[in-house]
């Protein structure tokens, strides 16, 4: 059992070469993308045991993830499904940066997921469970599942917490809004950007983000975070705000920044610190994803962030 267990879609990750073009004879490095599995493996370099749930391709793709997760000390329970393929992305890059994202995952192992794939043991052992928006837009059974993991969480006390985690080219805002509104309401912890939380609240981006998140407060969530990037990151929980400032960087490629804050915040709440405090990792975690190419290659160890600086300051 481990004190934090997430569960979604990892799929193998291709990335054209840097001027974006594929052509014959171009060689595409494969490499790993799914937002829990980012949290995942950010956890454990944090030195925070962490399973990760899902289900793969019974084909050299689900091996070839499972192997990456697993070699990072993360717990694996990935079920392989001979009759659906492992989901697959492919990053196009324009002049050396991401530029767009195109995913073949329609009908995919993970796609499938359900109830049946949980074992209730293992989320009520653990303190903390980490849900995302994507995995609400995968399917029917996807979005069973995590009321199934919401469920046992309330029922095992073990904290529930979720990132939005919009993702346009899933589905559109119009039916992913009032989905993502139910599961950030059962939430403990929500995490979002701005343009997310506007999404859930129905309203207009560019909202103060303070205004925001006392919006998304007043659906459920104990405490919520909002992520804004090179402003830092802001959290609300009950009268108390607090903020954090971003840390200098020079940006490679920002694509799973959001999912290392995730993870540096996480590490900060389970192990009871102050909210501040975990901002700041957060912060630090993100970062360090941004200065590196890759979703999660650049996720920090403790001793990297440590190594960074003071926590933020409160700001009531
Ligand atoms: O979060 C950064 C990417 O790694 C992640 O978005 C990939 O899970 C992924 C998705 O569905 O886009």
């Amino acid at each position: 059992m481990t004190p934090v267990v997430t569960l979604g879609e990892t799929m193998a990750l291709l990335s054209t070469p840097p001027w974006g073009r594929v052509t014959g004879g171009s060689s595409l490095p494969v490499g790993i993308g799914g937002a829990e599995s980012n949290v995942a493996i950010g956890l454990v370099r944090l030195g925070v045991p962490c399973t990760w749930i899902s289900r793969v391709g019974d084909d050299a793709l689900g091996s070839f993830v499972t192997r990456e997760i697993r070699a990072e000390g993360v717990r694996v329970l990935a079920p392989r499904d001979p009759d659906a393929p492992t989901g697959l992305m492919l990053k196009e890059m324009r002049g050396g940066k991401p530029a767009r994202v195109r995913y073949y995952r329609r009908g995919s192992a993970a796609s499938l997921l359900s109830i049946s794939d949980i074992d209730d043991a293992v989320i009520a052992a653990a303190d903390v469970v980490h849900l995302t928006g994507i995995t609400a837009a995968l399917g029917p059974g996807p979005l069973a599942m995590l009321g199934h993991v919401i469920d046992v969480a309330k029922a095992s006390g073990t904290l529930v917490s979720f990132d939005v985690n919009y993702r346009a080219t899933l589905w559109p805002p119009e039916q992913a809004a009032p989905v993502l509104a139910r599961l950030a309401a059962a939430a403990d912890v929500v995490f979002a950007g701005p343009e997310e939380a506007a999404l859930l609240l129905g309203g207009e981006p560019g909202t103060d983000p303070v205004e925001l998140a006392r919006g998304v407060a007043k659906v459920g969530p104990a405490t919520v975070v909002v992520k804004l990037g090179e402003l830092g990151s802001l959290a609300l929980q009950g009268d108390q705000q607090h903020r954090a400032a971003a840390l200098e960087v020079t940006v490679v490629d920002p694509v799973g920044a959001g999912d290392a804050f995730v993870a540096g915040y996480l590490s900060g709440l389970v192990e009871a610190c102050p909210v501040p405090e975990c901002l700041w990792r957060g912060n630090a975690a993100g970062a360090a994803v941004c200065a590196v190419p890759g979703d999660w290659e650049g996720l920090p160890t403790r001793e990297d962030i440590e190594s960074r600086g003071d926590a933020g300051e409160v700001v009531r």
